[in-house]
């Protein structure tokens, strides 16, 4: 990150509470974490590899300018959080105030530039620029692979989002061994979101991972093939071969959802209009275009592709998808502080 100061250092009056606004653009999975093995820690099963988009930024303020134990204040696009909302955000404040020694409850504010409906992850952006603010604000002078572990345990993607460009979260074993870290990669990637569906997915990440984890006959080779999944995806970036990772992430993310389709009851996130685009891009594969879908969970499908040709896969999906809203997202930075709110 950028190493600007904490503004209370910076701040005109020595009572200033302490405070820092940081922003953290949100990732895809190339290679998908699905499921962790200590939900405590936030250790997944599997290592992941993740594409940073730009201009998806979430920017938070956290500012410890509340009384010793009392109730934290959280408000995300305007709107004040409550309930599971408010105790997750406050849950990860927890961790940053028994790390730190600060006693105070926190005001934190915390504006998204793209809006939900994108079809695009906000956790990983939120917990991302949360972890920043927080740990900022606290006085904790953390690198970015110690950030990465914090973010970590606010939720599991928010990992990666620390870093910009291509990262690798390093599954591990126990916190020092769970961290993301950038990988080199000169491929000129772009991903085209297709949003299918604004609709609220039905069950969460977190809840849909234990499930699939605990009742999916598929789960363990799951595990086994995203392990070799990962090493394909690293040696296609290292030959600079887009087929070859387009191809391993379509399959990774296929994979990925038939296991969950395998629990007990099935996790089905796809709706008829995702199966009919994955129909289309591979239409559109046949006819010489560059593009290989990932999913997460939800309805929506993302679409690796070379960027010099973003904006020519976009308006051929356009036609193919006139319900569909489709954007083109280009690689971006990683997490940073930012002057102010
Ligand atoms: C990923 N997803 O690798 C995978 C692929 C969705 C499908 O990370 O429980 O919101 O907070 O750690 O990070 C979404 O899971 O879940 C996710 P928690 P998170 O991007």
């Amino acid at each position: 990150m950028s190493a600007v100061p904490p503004e209370a250092a910076a701040g005109s009056s020595p009572a200033a509470p302490p405070t820092a606004t940081a922003s953290a653009n949100t990732n895809i999975a190339l290679i998908k974490y699905w499921g962790k093995v200590d939900e405590v820690q936030a250790i997944p099963a599997t290592s992941s590899l993740s594409l940073t988009l730009g201009g998806t930024r979430t920017t938070t303020t956290v500012s410890f300018d509340g009384g010793d134990g009392a109730a934290d204040s959280v408000t995300i696009n305007g709107s004040s959080s409550s309930g599971a909302e408010l105790a997750r955000v406050s849950r990860f404040l927890d961790l940053v105030r028994s790390r730190s020694g600060i006693t105070a409850a926190a005001t934190v504010t915390s504006r998204a530039s793209v809006p939900l409906a994108a079809g695009l992850a906000s956790s990983a952006a939120g917990f991302a620029a949360l972890a920043a603010a927080a740990s900022r604000a606290a006085g904790m002078d953390l690198d970015d692979r110690e950030l990465s572990r914090l973010a970590r345990r606010g939720s599991g993607s928010a990992t990666r989002s620390i870093f910009g460009g291509l990262v690798r979260w390093n599954a591990g074993h126990d916190d020092a061994s769970s961290y993301a870290e950038p990988v080199a990669c000169e491929m000129d990637l772009a991903m085209v979101v297709v949003v299918l569906s604004k609709s609220d997915k039905p069950i969460s990440s977190t809840r849909g991972m234990r499930a699939t984890m605990s009742t999916s006959p598929l789960f363990p080779a799951w595990v086994e093939a995203s392990g070799k999944d990962l090493q394909v995806a690293l040696e296609a970036v290292r030959a600079g071969d887009l087929e070859r990772l387009g191809e391993v992430v379509e399959g990774n993310a296929l994979g990925m959802h038939a296991t969950m389709m395998a629990a007990r009851p099935g996790i089905i996130y796809w709706l008829p209009q995702t199966v009919a685009a994955l129909h289309g891009i591979r239409a559109m594969r046949q006819e010489g275009l560059p593009v290989w879908a990932t999913i997460d969970a939800g309805p929506n499908v993302k679409i690796l592709t070379e960027g010099a040709r973003a904006e020519e896969v976009a308006a051929a999906l356009r036609d193919r998808l006139p319900a569909a809203a489709v954007s083109v997202r280009r690689p971006g930075g990683g997490a940073r502080i930012e002057d102010g709110p």
